[in-house]
């Protein structure tokens, strides 16, 4: 048995050179293990709070400093001692400490960074990967990434709205054949906009962010490039979009799609991907309507409900009782897995069983600003989520999860890849 012995919180800095929380956990058996919290832009009101220093003097008021204070005093003491492998006992501890729903006292990158530290150690510790810690005997699905390759919205400074165009190798054996194909994708969509005079400038995920005319153009180019590539676009890759639309919302209560110059009801909005679906190969929409637009929900989820993937992100910010919310009113029929929404592995996993009993999917995911750290890696295969979505095949925030899955692929001698089981 082994014991926590130190625990140690640094600042260190992001991929958008923004502060964030690494902690360091070592048991008395001698491990020692890191994690590094991620952290988003374009943030849903209901997300746990990522506890910022608010000193104008160091890092625009982005430090996090407290935080790791927090994390170096108050949680350090409750936890010394503690036996490793227990991650609900210690998550419920830290959880009771700050006393608040949202972590708005300690921070929930103070408390999830020590979740996932701790998290690693005890997998170590037992000589186990993390994903066979979190998971048990029965982890063993790779997930389809869904790759971001054109990046608008609130991650990019171009004038496409939406915030991520994604392709989902879905038609392929094995995850690592599914990557080799969307990566050849990424490359010759490279080439496409570089022909055609775009800026092959990239997002903070890793995506191509140039100045198309409207919504629907990037989806064309996408096309293209997965036809240059030699693949059949809606049978081995479809398209899969996060809107993010809780961004798009005005002071009229209209969803603003500038880069069209044009201002939508909810309803227009739902009718604009209805005409999006039928005409394209789109698997998949995220946060097709805002976080507060639950009424519009019902009606995207009766819509197309049936036909296509509807992701929660803002909506439910894995949060369980949201979800649950979620599920007793029909709207939506899967939920986006960010673990510093909510704040400990151990809540991200309760979001996670909630999802699943109830058939709703579930897609892990990264955040905008993100690390070397690939902890959601392990943390897809472990609840077998079959979805998982972490960039392009660029910057090496998003392929040290990417590279992560590869090397768990081989360790389980290829593992399950689901592909289109994955909606059936
Ligand atoms: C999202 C994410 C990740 P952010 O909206 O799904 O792609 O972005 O981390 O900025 O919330
Ligand atoms: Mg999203």
């Amino acid at each position: 048995m082994s014991v926590i012995t130190q625990i140690d919180a640094m600042e260190v800095l992001d991929s958008r050179g923004n502060p964030t929380v690494r902690v360091t956990l070592e048991l008395s058996d001698g491990v020692c293990e890191s994690a590094i919290v991620p952290s988003g832009a374009s943030t849903g009101k209901r997300e746990a709070l990522e506890l910022r220093d608010n000193d104008r003097t160091r890092y625009m008021g982005k430090g996090v400093q407290k935080a790791c204070k927090h994390v170096n005093e108050i949680i350090k003491e409750a936890l010394m001692g503690t036996e490793s492998g227990r991650q609900n006992d210690v998550d419920s501890v830290m959880r009771a400490l700050d006393g608040t729903e949202n972590y708005s006292s300690l921070g929930a990158n103070a408390i999830l960074g020590v979740s996932m530290a701790y998290a690693r150690a005890s997998a170590r510790s037992l000589g186990i990967p993390l994903y066979r810690y979190l998971g048990g005997a029965n982890a063993c699905v790779l997930p389809v990434p869904m790759l971001n390759i054109i990046n608008g919205g609130s991650h990019a400074d171009n004038t496409v709205d939406f915030q991520e165009y994604m392709i989902m190798p879905l038609g392929f054996e094995c995850f690592s054949e599914g990557l080799r194909a969307s990566a050849e994708v990424y490359q010759n969509l490279k080439k496409i906009l570089n022909e055609r005079g775009d800026v092959t400038a990239i997002g903070d995920e890793g995506g191509f962010a140039p100045n198309l005319k409207n919504n629907q153009e990037p989806i064309e180019v996408i096309l293209k490039a997965i036809e240059a590539a030699g693949y059949k676009a809606g049978d081995e890759i479809a398209i899969a979009l996060d809107v993010a639309s809780s961004e798009l919302v005005g002071e009229d209560g209209l969803y603003h799609l500038e880069g069209e110059g044009r201002k939508l009801s909810s309803l227009e909005l739902v009718e604009y991907y209805e005409n999006l679906v039928s005409k394209y190969p789109i698997v998949s929409i995220e946060d097709g309507l805002s976080e507060d637009d639950w009424e519009g929900w019902k009606i995207l989820t009766q819509r197309l409900g049936d036909r296509i993937q509807l992701v929660g992100d803002d909506l439910f910010v894995t949060n369980a009782q949201i979800l649950a919310e979620g599920i007793a009113q029909g709207v939506g029929n899967a939920i986006l897995v960010k673990p510093n929404q909510i704040g400990s592995v151990s809540q991200s996993m309760q979001a996670m069983r909630l999802a699943q009993r109830n058939r709703y999917r579930c897609v892990m995911s990264h955040r905008s600003g993100e690390s070397e750290d690939s902890f959601i890696a392990d943390f897809a295969v472990a609840l077998n989520c079959g979805e998982i979505k972490t960039g392009s095949t660029a910057r090496s925030e998003r392929m040290a999860k990417y590279n992560r899955l590869l090397e768990i692929e081989r360790e389980l001698g290829g593992g399950e890849y689901l592909g289109w089981n994955i909606f059936r």
